[in-house]
């Protein structure tokens, strides 16, 4: 850990007081010429700092542009988003967070990006992310799961983004899956990756975007139609950082939960969440296609169908004509 982000720490640890010189000095191992220079180095990148002579150094305001210290500062978590890597450009935040993940990277390192030049969907499709327009991050986990359990990931995930937004007066809902849509377009979509032996899980890259800003005019004219963003849908402006942090101390809360109590817990947050319950669908699976309706899910996060003959199925994974 670097110097610099131990006095943020440092700092933050002490938001609502002043921390001396001397005291920075001593736990940091610098001399207080070295932390005074640090404190110009901060006003540089924007933070606002109140030095008292006598009282000490107290961060008045963060910088709102995204960096990793932007993100740590004010984010509540224990394991969630302490190690951070933020580049102002990337082409996937997926790609590269799956190589850290397989070099050893902890659990709960984040990847995010100001923009990726090469966003991805599922199936190779492609995702839209432009520079500071939405938030494009990739989570990397190492949950002691089985590896059939892991779709339960993606629900979680999908439950904590539409608890997010429902505190911005909008109704998200999710479409099974791994995608939220608010008045039936597309704000956010979720792509999860794994490296699993047959027993094990070795990591879960979890990719979210999230479309924060944009206004309609600025999606490209084939995503006019189906995408939306939560300034649209809302008629505010958000702040980036401050909703990747709520998207984060939410998810590490659920997670837990969800690690010691299982998927059921969660069960009743999905259902209130679920895209088209109740409504008549068509479903493709390898197999075969048909219509049936959507249910619910199961404990176990399965999609729970009704046919027309009155037989009800469980669903792993298909591919759904809304
Ligand atoms: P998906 O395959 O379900 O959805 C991809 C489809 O969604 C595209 O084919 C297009 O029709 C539509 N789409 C593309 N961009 C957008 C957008 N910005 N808003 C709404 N609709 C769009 C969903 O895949 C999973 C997406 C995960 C994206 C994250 S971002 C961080 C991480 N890095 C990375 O490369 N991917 C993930």
């Amino acid at each position: 850990e670097s110097t610099r982000q131990h006095l943020i720490e440092l700092l933050q640890e002490n938001e609502q007081c002043y921390i001396s010189g001397q005291e920075l000095s001593t736990k940091l191992h610098i001399s207080r010429t070295a932390v005074w220079k640090h404190m110009k180095e901060l006003e540089k990148d924007g933070y606002v700092i109140d030095a008292k002579p006598r009282k000490g150094y107290k961060i008045t305001s963060a910088p709102n542009k995204m960096s990793q210290n932007t993100l740590q500062w004010g984010l509540q978590t224990e394991w969630l988003g302490k190690s951070i890597v933020h580049k102002p450009t990337i082409a996937s935040t997926q790609t590269l967070a799956k190589q850290l993940a397989a070099t050893g990277a902890e659990h709960g390192t984040i990847v995010i990006a100001d923009e990726q030049t090469a966003g991805r969907g599922r199936m190779q499709r492609t995702w839209h992310s432009r520079k500071g327009e939405g938030i494009w991050m990739s989570l990397i986990l190492r949950p002691e799961i089985l590896p059939n359990k892991a779709p339960q990931i993606t629900l979680l995930v999908a439950t904590v983004i539409a608890e997010v937004l429902s505190n911005f007066n909008v109704k998200p809902l999710i479409k099974w899956p791994n995608d939220i849509l608010i008045n039936d377009k597309k704000v956010s979509g979720i792509l999860t990756e794994m490296q699993a032996e047959q027993d094990q899980i070795e990591f879960m890259v979890i990719g979210i975007g999230l479309n924060v800003n944009q206004s309609k005019d600025m999606f490209p004219a084939d995503l006019k139609p189906i995408a939306t963003s939560l300034k649209i849908q809302s008629g505010q402006k958000l702040d980036p950082i401050v909703m990747t942090q709520q998207i984060l101390m939410k998810f590490e809360d659920v997670y837990e939960k969800y690690i010691s109590h299982g998927f059921d817990v969660l069960k009743g947050n999905w259902l209130k969440y679920g895209y088209k319950l109740g409504e008549k669908v068509y479903i493709q699976t390898a197999k075969r296609q048909w219509y049936g309706v959507i249910e619910g899910i199961e404990p176990d996060g399965a999609l729970r169908i009704k046919n027309d003959d009155g037989s009800v199925e469980t669903l792993y994974s298909a591919e759904i004509k809304w």
